[in-house]
């Protein structure tokens, strides 16, 4: 697409040149480090491994990192420029009150004030109101030993039921549907299983631009013979390459993994050893997929049916294969029947837990396979244990040194959690590392809630727009200031390093929740020294559980180049292929590979339905949501680093030139998309590789770019996932361009004023 530099102008005026963001660009190219430090990216679940480059407290660059297996050296544009962050001039390196009378609605405080202010609030709205007034946002950006810290946080200190976590709005249908069908939640296989595989089918994943690494892994498989196929409502780079391609409509995947294991019944293209002797309940599954014929499949999902049977022949007859998904099939409101379905096409096939035969979910956030794993979840205690299970809350309890009873029981969603501060039940919340005025769907009904809390503490080290909302904002820290575990893509535990201190008196995360917890006075089972005390406890907590630890440590890590768990003894070298036969799991005791007790898989259904809202008469169009290869989620972070900003300044509307001809939208021009929640106007870009009957906006701009403003905040039932996927919008040139001028804008913020007022 030729967009005109001159429609760009207002952005680039706005920003100005990309690397004005950085205090001291033309010093860093010719600074040179004083120490390398070997860490991982601290961006996507890919968690490439990379080399720091530091200067006293500085981090001035990178090196690449060969020695860690999985990316060897390679990195997407993000990780290439993540070291530019650090040194920003919007780093907050101050505690903030809000204080109205301010031109930015915030001055600073002395740190301890701060604290002793949120300490006093959550006293105040606990005696009043209950401890469950109090809610807590967490987020799978933090290394596990936070992830676990603030799940005992929440319970322990704050006895509050109400946690959850932004890993709720990102894999939690794929976690239900594979606790559902293995009863264990990890990538089956790690990466090198993909290439060798005969067959490569990759779901609602846009590999490209948002797991880059992976693509290596799919062409490599390609090289030695592999044939792949892709669904997905947009021709994505991987897409262009792809033996077939699938062009579904938007909230049908259930239906056409139902269509193409009916056609594997009807050709027998089916592992009968495997099917009799390793699942249950294949029986039921034949009878429901009977009524997914090629032409009804074809027709639901507005694809050919020609490519149906060329998609499932291929993966009918293999003999190996990997099949990948990622949000496209996850981010809905069936969200884990489509995960179900793709799970029953790979069970049918036989082919998991062997060489070259897996499948996987593409975790999203840097820790989005720890981060669900360790008592974050609103439901969850560490080891993926369950809060309702009562030998799991004794087992817990004993650990943590409080009586079961005083145990909180289950939460709900973060989207509930807006819920119940719309409803009064909520009246504090605590969020660290979530930025729900953006990611959450409906986003002015979140906005409300948000204002409608009697306190609101972030804990950030940017200015999110969440933050503009609070009462108080806490400095925490970057990824690169702090040590801990996380676990990556395979489900591999790693090991990120501290390169440098964090600025004035922002500090480690981990810190600071300890600190609130000496302001209210209830330190007990918070003494905690360092990230390795904390993970020592994580460690025998999770021993037993399905996500068991207990026989991990930093040196292993280490000296393996990372831990693959299971791994539950000091001498297990951790488990990199899940259910290889004769694999042996604490709930299964030797009956079978799957982690049920009698060892065997569940086939379970996969139910159609249609999207929470259909397209009609007023609406006709669908608006999906998603990303671009150089944003990051909400953009905090990546809006903030100029040459990232310039490698996609703006959202834009992708729409094909069909759909664009008959709406009378054209190329590089101001366009509005209208749903029943709200109106955006945003650049339109007539592109061929979209349905034309859909409609993509990537969803990393606040204020009025935000692409959920438009969203609807339907959840799947079981997971309570938001279906970021599908909705139903109208779309038209826009009557006047829009005014972003007036919006605060994070980038916008300036550095908070540096002498420090009283409270
Ligand atoms: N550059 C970049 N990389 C990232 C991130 C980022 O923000 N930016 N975020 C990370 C995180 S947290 C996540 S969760 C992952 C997300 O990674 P992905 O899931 O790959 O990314 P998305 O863009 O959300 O959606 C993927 C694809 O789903 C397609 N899709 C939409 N609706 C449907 C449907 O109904 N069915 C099917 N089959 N496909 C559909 C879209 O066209 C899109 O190409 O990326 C991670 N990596
Ligand atoms: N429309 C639409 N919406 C979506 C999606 C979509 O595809 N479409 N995708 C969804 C998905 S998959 C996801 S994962 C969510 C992500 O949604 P969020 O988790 O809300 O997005 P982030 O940008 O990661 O926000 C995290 C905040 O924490 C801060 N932060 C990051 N790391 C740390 C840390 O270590 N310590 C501290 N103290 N702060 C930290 C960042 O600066 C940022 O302000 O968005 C969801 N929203
Ligand atoms: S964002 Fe993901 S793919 Fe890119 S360098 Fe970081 S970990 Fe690797
Ligand atoms: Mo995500």
């Amino acid at each position: 697409m030729a967009l005109e530099q001159s429609n760009l102008l207002p952005v680039i005026d706005r920003w100005g040149p990309s690397l004005a963001y950085n205090e001291k660009p033309s010093q860093d190219s010719i600074d040179v480090a004083d120490r390398m430090v070997d860490t991982h990216c601290c961006f996507c679940g890919q968690q490439c491994g990379i080399t720091l480059k530091v200067k006293e407290n500085r981090v001035i660059g990178f090196e690449p990192r060969y020695d860690f297996p999985f990316n060897e050296g390679m990195l997407c544009p993000k990780g290439v420029k993540r070291y530019l962050q650090g040194s920003h001039r919007d780093r907050l390196e101050t505690a903030l009150a809000r204080d109205e009378s301010s031109p930015d609605g915030f001055r600073s405080v002395e740190y301890d004030q701060a604290i002793e202010k949120v300490a006093s609030e959550i006293k105040r709205v606990q005696e009043k109101y209950g401890h469950s007034a109090v809610g807590v946002l967490s987020g799978a950006s933090l290394t596990t030993e936070k992830a676990y810290l603030m799940g005992k946080f929440a319970r322990v200190c704050l006895k509050t039921p109400y946690i959850d976590y932004n890993g709720r709005l990102c894999m939690v249908s794929a976690g239900a549907a594979n606790k559902k069908a293995f009863g264990v939640d990890r990538a089956a296989n790690a990466w090198d299983d993909i290439v060798g595989a005969d067959v490569v089918w990759i779901s609602g994943a846009n590999i490209a631009e948002c797991a880059p690494i992976t693509t290596n892994y799919v062409w490599q498989a390609r090289e030695m013979g592999a044939k792949i196929i892709v669904v997905d409502p947009r021709i994505t780079p991987i897409a262009r390459t792809a033996d077939v391609f699938l062009p579904i409509r938007p909230g049908t995947d259930a239906a056409l993994f139902n269509g193409v294991l009916q056609i594997m019944i009807e050709n027998d293209w089916l592992d009968h050893d495997f099917i009799n002797n390793h699942t249950v309940d294949f029986d039921k599954l034949v009878e429901h997929v009977s009524q997914w014929t090629l032409d009804r499949t074809a027709q639901v999902c507005g694809v050919s049916k020609k490519k149906l049977m060329q998609a499932a022949e291929l993966w009918g007859k293999a003999s190996s294969s990997f099949l990948l998904h990622a949000r496209g099939i996850e981010h809905h409101s069936n969200g884990v029947e489509n995960c179900l379905g793709a799970i029953n096409i790979v069970m049918a096939s036989g082919r998991i837990g062997r060489k070259n035969c897996g499948y996987a979910t593409i975790t999203g956030q840097a820790n989005g396979q720890g981060g669900r794993e360790h008592g974050q979840k609103c439901d969850q205690l560490p080891g993926a244990r369950d809060i309702s299970n009562p030998e799991h809350r004794e087992y817990i309890s004993k650990i943590w040194e409080i009586d079961e009873a005083e145990l909180p029981g289950p939460g709900v969603d973060c989207y509930e959690m807006m819920r119940k501060i719309h409803s009064g039940e909520i009246k504090l919340l605590l969020s660290l590392c979530f930025n729900p005025k953006v990611s959450l769907p409906d986003s002015e009904y979140v906005g409300a809630a948000l204002d409608k809390l009697q306190f609101l503490a972030c804990i950030d080290f940017f200015m999110s727009e969440t933050a503009r909302h609070a009462d108080v904002v806490l400095p925490g820290s970057l990824q690169e200031e702090d040590e801990g575990v996380v676990t990556q893509i395979e489900g591999r535990v790693i090991k990120i390093n501290k390169a440098v201190e964090p600025p004035g008196d922002a500090k480690q995360d981990w810190k600071i929740i300890q600190d609130l917890t000496k302001a209210l006075g209830r330190t007990q089972g918070f003494s905690f020294n360092s990230p390795r005390e904390i993970f020592d406890e994580l460690r025998i907590a999770s021993k037993g559980g399905t996500a068991d630890y207990s026989g991990i440590t930093y040196e292993k890590i280490d000296a393996q180049g990372g831990v693959f768990w299971p791994c539950p003894s000091d001498d297990h070298p951790g488990t990199r292929r899940m259910f290889e036969p004769g694999s042996n799991n604490p709930i299964a005791k030797g009956a079978g590979p799957f982690y049920f007790p009698d060892g065997k898989a569940r086939f379970c259904i996969s139910e159609h339905r249609p999207p929470a809202e259909e397209t009609d008469e007023e609406f006709p169009v669908i608006l999906t949501t998603g990303r671009v290869v150089s944003q990051f989620l909400t953009g905090t972070q990546t809006r903030r680093i100029g040459p990232l900003v310039d490698q996609y300044p703006e959202p834009l509307i992708e729409i094909h030139p069909v759909l664009a001809e008959k709406l009378g939208v054209k190329d590089g021009q101001w366009t509005t998309v209208e749903t029943r929640r709200n109106t955006v106007t945003l650049m339109a870009q007539v592109v061929k590789t979209i349905r034309p009957d859909t409609i993509f906006v990537p969803y990393h701009w606040p204020g009025k770019r935000s692409a959920n403003r438009l969203t609807i905040s339907a959840q799947d039932p079981i997971s309570k996932i938001p279906a970021y996927k599908v909705c139903a919008c109208k779309v038209y040139p826009a009557k006047e361009p829009p005014h972003y001028e007036n919006e605060v804008e994070a980038r916008e913020h300036p550095k908070p004023k540096l002498e420090i007022i009283q409270m």
